[in-house]
C-alpha cells in the first residue's frame, strides 16, 4: 500500500488535506484513501462527504460539477481522464476573523499586518487601520468587511476582517463565502456573546474549519480557560460536528502582539497562531484545470474603474484582457465582459496584477452591471454558482424627500429622483438592505437588519450633501394563519448589581419576558425574550440607568405573535408655533415646561419640535417672541436671562426618539426633529380623523 501522505503531496494536495486523510477509509474498497473537502458554496446535496478511493482522484469524481444545472458530463472538464493536476492551490489560506463587536478583530488584523511584513520598517503604523472608513474611525467600530492579505513563510493569508455589530451581519455571511476557516475571537474577559454565536452559527453550517482564538488575556480579571470552556458548550449547543468541536485553541493578545498555544508558554510573537492557520485551515478548494468560473460575494466602487467584483477564484485563471460571462444571479440575460483589471488585496490597499490563479481571493474591473451573488465564468456553457440569500430583514424605516419650509438652505442633493437615486445604489452593493417606492411620492420603504444600518446610510448621504426626512424605524410583521406576527430578539444584558431593578422593569415596560438571571462577581445577566419593537431605545436606557457601565446583546430569534400596543417613548413634544429665530426672552419661559433641543438664535418653523415635554402629550409655544418694547428699554434682549444648554441628540438617537407622526430632518450640518404634518390645524384634524376611525 502507498503512503497515503506521499501520493498526496505527489499529487500536489495540500498538507492539510494529506493529514485529513491519515484515517480516510474508500467506502467501495476499505482501502486507504485521500479525502478533500467539497466547498462549501456548493449546496449539500450535492456535497460529497464520504472518502474517495485513491485510484480516482476526486478532481475527476463524476459527481462534483463545477456550477448547478442539469449534469453535464461530456464536458471536458468533467472527463474521467486521470489528470494529476493539483486540485488546491496550497501556498493560499484564506479566513476570516469574526467575533462579537469590540473583541478585538481589526487591532488583530495591525499585528497580523506588522508581523506578516506589510509595514516597511519605518512606516507610521495606524490603529485600526482597516477600519479605514471616516464613520468607522469616528464610532470605533467596523460597518463593512475588507479583505487583505499578508505572507508567512512562502505562503499568502488571505484575512477578511468583518464587523462585529448586529446590524452588520450581512455583511459577515457573505464574506464567509470567500473564505475557507475563521479565526473565532473571543474576548476573554467577556466571553462568548450574542453576535459569537450568530457568526459561528454561520460559520459552523458553511462547514468552516474553526481556529478559537481567546483573545485580550492581558485584561485584568481575564479568565481564558474559563470563557474556552463556554465557547466548547456553544459549539455543543450549535451542533458542531465532532471534527468542528475539535478546532484548536490559542490564547493570545492582539493588541499587545502576542499569541500562545498554552497559557504559561513565553508571550512572543504571532508565530503560533500563523502555524496554527497554515496547520488548521484548509487550502482553498478551486480547480486550476477548469475554466475561470468565480461567484461574487462582494461588490466594490471605485472612480477610475467602475465596479469591482470581489471574490474567491473556483477555477482557472483569468488575466487582464480575457472575455468572461456574467450570470446574473436573478435569471437575467447573462452577458459579456472583458475583464480590465485584476486586483490582489495585500497590506492596507490593493495591488495590480496581471493573472490571478484558482484559489485567490481578487477583485476584477470591466463590468458595468455586476451584482453580489452573480457568476462570472470564461466557459461559454458554465451556469450560475449557487447564491444563498443572507437573513431577511426585519427593520423598516422611510426616507423622504426634505418637505420642510428650510428645504434647500444647507444641502446640494434635495430632490426626489436625486435621492432615489443614490439610496438604490446603496441596495446594489448592501444585500442586507433592501428598498422599495412608498406609496406616496418622494419617500421610499428602506428595510435593513437594525436601525443603526439604516443610519449609517443616513449620515454617509447627509455627509455627500443629501437632505432628507427619516421616519422612525417600524418592526416587518408577517400573517401566519391569518393573525400578525412579529420579530423577537433574544437580549442578555449585563449590569451593575444595584441597577438590577431599573433594568428589570425597563424590560416589563417593553414587554420583555425574563428567562434566565445569572450572578456574576459583581454584575448580573439578565436574559430576555423581547420583541424587536421593544428594544428600539433601550440601549439608550440601559447608558443612562448604569451609567454606562451596562452591556447588551441582541440576536434575532423567531417570529412570534403580535404583543399589542407599546409605548417606547412615555413623554411628550414641545412644538413651534410660529417661523424664525428663537428668542432668549421667550425660551425662558418654555424650559420651565420641559427639556429643550433648541437654543436661542436658532431658526425654527412652525410644526418643529423644539422640546420634550415629561407629560405624554404635546405643547404648541411661540419660540420665536420678542420683548414687548416700552419706553423704558432694558438693556436689551436676552441680557441676565439663564437658559440651560439645550440637549443635541446623535442621528441614532433622533431615529430612536420620534414617534410614529414625526420626522427627523437630516441636513449637511444639522438634525431637526419636526411633526410629520406642519400645520397644527391640519395635525388637529388629522388627529380626530384618526381618533374616529379607531
Ligand atoms: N486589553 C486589550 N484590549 C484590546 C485588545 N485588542 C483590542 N482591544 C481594544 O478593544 C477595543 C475594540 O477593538 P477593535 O479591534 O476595534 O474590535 P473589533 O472586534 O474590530 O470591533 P468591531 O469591528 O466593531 O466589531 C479597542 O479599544 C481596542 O483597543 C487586546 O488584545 N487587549
Ligand atoms: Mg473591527
Amino acid at each position: 500500500m502507498r503512503s497515503r501522505t506521499a501520493h498526496a503531496v505527489r499529487s500536489g494536495v495540500g498538507e492539510s488535506a494529506a493529514r485529513e486523510s491519515e484515517s480516510a477509509k474508500c467506502r467501495c474498497s476499505g482501502k486507504s484513501t485521500w479525502r478533500v473537502p467539497t466547498p462549501h458554496i456548493w449546496p449539500r446535496e450535492l456535497r460529497f462527504s464520504g472518502p474517495f478511493c485513491a485510484a480516482i482522484p476526486p478532481d475527476h469524481a463524476t459527481r462534483l460539477p463545477p456550477c448547478v444545472g442539469p449534469p453535464r458530463l461530456a464536458r471536458s472538464s468533467f472527463s474521467l481522464r486521470p489528470k494529476h493536476l493539483p486540485v488546491m492551490n496550497h501556498n493560499i489560506r484564506n479566513i476570516a476573523i469574526i467575533a462579537h463587536v469590540d473583541h478585538g478583530k481589526t487591532t488583530l488584523v495591525d499585528t497580523l499586518l506588522q508581523q506578516g511584513g506589510a509595514y516597511r520598517a519605518n512606516q507610521q503604523v495606524q490603529d485600526r487601520a482597516m477600519d479605514s472608513m471616516d464613520l468607522e474611525k469616528e464610532k470605533g467600530i467596523t460597518i463593512k468587511a475588507k479583505n487583505t492579505s499578508v505572507h508567512w513563510g512562502s505562503k499568502i493569508i488571505n484575512i477578511v476582517d468583518t464587523p462585529g455589530h448586529a446590524d452588520f451581519g450581512g455583511e459577515v455571511e457573505r464574506a464567509l463565502r470567500m473564505v475557507d476557516g475563521v479565526l473565532l475571537l473571543v474576548d476573554a474577559y467577556e466571553g462568548p456573546q450574542a453576535q459569537t454565536r450568530f457568526v459561528l452559527r454561520k460559520a459552523l453550517s458553511l462547514g468552516l474549519k474553526v481556529i478559537i482564538v481567546i483573545n485580550k488575556i492581558d485584561r485584568e480579571n481575564a479568565d481564558p480557560k474559563g470563557m474556552y470552556e463556554k465557547v466548547l458548550e456553544l459549539l455543543l449547543e450549535l451542533n458542531a460536528t465532532e471534527e468542528q468541536f475539535d478546532a484548536p485553541v490559542i490564547y493570545g493578545s492582539g493588541r499587545d502582539g502576542f499569541m500562545i498555544r498554552n497559557l504559561n508558554d513565553e508571550q512572543k510573537d504571532l508565530a503560533p497562531l500563523f502555524e496554527a492557520i497554515l496547520e488548521h485551515i484548509p487550502p482553498p478548494f478551486a480547480r486550476p484545470n477548469q475554466p475561470f468560473h468565480m461567484l461574487v460575494s462582494n461588490v466594490d466602487w471605485s472612480d477610475y474603474v467602475g465596479r469591482i467584483a470581489i471574490g474567491k477564484i473556483l477555477g482557472g485563471e483569468v488575466k487582464i484582457g480575457d472575455a468572461v460571462h456574467v450570470i446574473p444571479h436573478n435569471g437575467d440575460k447573462r452577458q459579456r465582459g472583458k475583464i480590465t483589471k485584476v486586483f490582489e488585496y495585500s497590506g492596507l490597499g490593493t495591488q495590480e496584477t496581471a493573472n490571478a490563479v484558482a484559489g485567490n481571493i481578487v477583485g476584477l474591473s470591466g463590468f458595468e452591471e455586476i451584482d453580489i451573488g452573480d457568476t462570472l465564468t470564461a466557459d461559454p456553457e458554465g451556469h450560475a454558482l449557487p447564491f444563498t440569500d443572507v437573513d431577511p430583514p426585519t427593520l423598516e424605516m422611510q426616507l423622504a424627500v426634505n418637505d420642510g419650509p428650510l428645504v434647500g438652505q444647507d444641502g446640494k442633493f434635495v430632490t426626489s429622483r436625486q435621492l432615489r437615486e443614490r439610496i438604490y445604489r446603496e441596495v446594489k452593493t448592501n444585500i442586507s438592505i433592501s428598498v422599495e417606492d412608498a406609496d406616496v411620492g418622494g419617500a421610499f420603504k428602506v428595510k435593513a437588519r437594525g436601525a443603526m444600518q439604516i443610519a449609517v446610510l443616513v449620515e454617509t448621504m447627509r455627509r455627500e450633501g443629501f437632505e432628507l426626512l427619516v421616519s422612525r424605524p417600524t418592526v416587518i410583521t408577517k400573517e401566519v394563519d391569518g393573525s400578525i406576527h412579529e420579530p423577537y430578539e433574544t437580549v442578555w444584558v449585563e449590569v451593575p448589581d444595584e441597577n438590577v431593578g431599573a433594568i428589570m422593569q425597563n424590560l416589563a415596560n417593553r414587554k420583555g419576558q425574563m428567562t434566565n438571571m445569572e450572578k456574576l462577581n459583581t454584575t448580573t445577566m439578565i436574559e430576555a425574550t423581547i420583541t424587536t419593537r421593544g428594544l428600539i431605545g433601550m440601549e439608550v436606557d440601559l447608558v443612562n440607568a448604569t451609567s454606562g457601565h451596562g452591556i447588551m446583546s441582541h440576536l434575532f430569534k423567531e417570529y412570534g405573535p403580535w404583543v399589542g400596543e407599546l409605548s417606547t417613548r412615555l413623554t411628550g413634544t414641545i412644538i413651534a408655533t410660529e417661523a424664525g429665530e428663537t428668542r432668549a426672552y421667550a425660551l425662558e419661559t418654555i424650559q420651565e415646561r420641559g427639556k429643550l433641543f433648541v437654543g436661542a438664535q436658532e431658526i425654527v418653523y412652525e410644526g418643529m419640535i423644539i422640546g420634550e415635554n415629561p407629560r405624554n402629550e404635546d405643547i404648541s409655544v411661540n419660540a420665536v417672541k420678542a420683548k414687548q418694547l416700552t419706553n423704558f428699554r432694558s438693556q436689551g434682549d436676552g441680557k441676565g436671562i439663564q437658559l440651560t444648554p439645550p440637549i443635541k441628540m446623535s442621528l441614532e438617537r433622533c431615529i430612536e426618539y420620534v414617534a410614529d407622526d414625526e420626522y427627523v430632518e437630516v441636513t449637511p450640518s444639522l438634525l431637526r426633529l419636526r411633526k410629520k404634518i406642519l400645520n397644527s390645524n391640519d395635525r388637529r384634524k388629522a388627529d380626530r380623523a384618526k381618533k374616529s376611525k379607531d
